[in-house]
């Protein structure tokens, strides 16, 4: 039996020795120490042995039991490692290598001059007012002093939903708004998008952009209006920048004006850029009408305002040469990564 034991525990060591996978290494382990493994079997035969021969044999037998198992864990570390470097050396990453550039956005370009003039205005101590897209006949119309059948309202064709809400033509509805809610000093800018009906070209679509701005306080005068909107013009296009203002008519201001910049493509003398005029109309503006003020609850006799409006659209489509509007509205990579 003591033979047969130490055949046993050579065997196993050899076994051991060479085994190289795990699923292996638990059929040895069943094998020589499970419960009907070989060394159980041997100490089952220890009743053949003579009563004082047990005690030595059991001594053996748990000896070569816990040699096996302390090679069985050994070899188990030995294999976890050797996988381990497997994977450390299958799975190498080079962090050195250079990564793949994600595509970078950036802003659109009607954003990107938006920016530029809300800035400027913020940097006169503006504040910038907002607003709903879908409002109410009163803000859009009435409250700027244009009543149902006025003639102005024909020029907008507007988008009606019910017979009194619609989508906004003008930003103005957004600073009526502020006017309601709010005494003087007021000086707000209301940038947005507008809608009317029109039918896309290169020069029209639905939906456009506004810039509007509004200050009322005590003693405002055509001065301020003429003052703020000249800085704002050299701001825009550079200290060189000249203005001029022309008689004009709005429902919603009196008197109005047009402002307009001398041309900076050929300085006056009349070009392709200016149709010949030398001048290029950049926005209008005007005293805010005394019924408007009054409609608001601003009382007209103690406050008085200036209001001007412009389309972002056309500014930025002379800065950069574009000729047609639907460029900005197609988002085509190939336009939008220009700017
Ligand atoms: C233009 C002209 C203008 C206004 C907008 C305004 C707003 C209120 C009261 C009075 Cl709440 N006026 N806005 C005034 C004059 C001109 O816009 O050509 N826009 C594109």
């Amino acid at each position: 039996m003591k033979e047969k034991l130490e055949a046993l525990r050579a065997e196993a060591r050899a076994q051991l020795e060479s085994c190289s996978t795990a699923a292996e290494l638990e059929a040895l382990r069943v094998k020589y120490l499970g419960k009907k493994g070989e060394l159980t079997a041997l100490l089952r035969g220890m009743g053949a042995l003579a009563p004082e021969e047990r005690p030595k044999m059991g001594a053996l037998v748990n000896e070569a039991r816990s040699e096996i198992e302390a090679a069985m864990e050994a070899k188990v570390k030995a294999l976890e490692e050797a996988e381990l470097n497997r994977r450390l050396e299958e799975e190498q990453l080079d962090v050195t290598v250079p990564g793949v550039a994600a595509p970078m956005g950036k802003k659109h370009p009607l954003s990107q001059v938006l920016d530029e003039i809300k800035d400027i205005f913020l940097g006169m101590g503006f504040q910038i007012a907002s607003g709903p897209e879908v409002e109410f006949d009163h803000y859009n119309f009435e409250a700027l002093n244009m009543p149902k059948n006025h003639p102005a309202r024909d020029t907008q064709d507007t988008f009606y939903i019910t017979e009194n809400i619609l989508l906004r033509t003008q930003t103005s509805p957004m600073q009526v708004r502020v006017m309601e809610k709010q005494q003087p000093p007021i000086k707000v800018i209301a940038p947005g998008r507008v809608y009317r009906s029109d039918e896309v070209d290169a020069t029209h679509s639905p939906l456009f952009h506004q810039i509007e701005g509004l200050v009322v306080d005590k003693g405002i005068r055509m001065s301020d209006l003429k003052g703020t909107l000249e800085l704002f013009a050299k701001r825009l296009y550079g200290e060189e920048a000249v203005v001029r203002f022309r008689p004009h008519h709005f429902s919603f201001t009196e008197p109005s004006a047009e402002m307009d910049i001398r041309c900076f493509s050929c300085g006056g003398k009349g070009c392709r850029l200016c149709k010949g005029e030398g001048w290029i109309e950049i926005l209008g503006a005007g005293m805010v009408h005394p019924k408007v003020l009054q409609g608001c609850g601003i009382d007209p006799e103690e406050y008085s305002g200036f209001a001007f409006g412009l389309g972002l659209e056309r500014i930025v489509m002379r800065r950069y040469n574009i000729d047609d509007l639907r460029l900005f509205f197609e988002n085509d990579l190939r336009f939008l990564e220009q700017f």
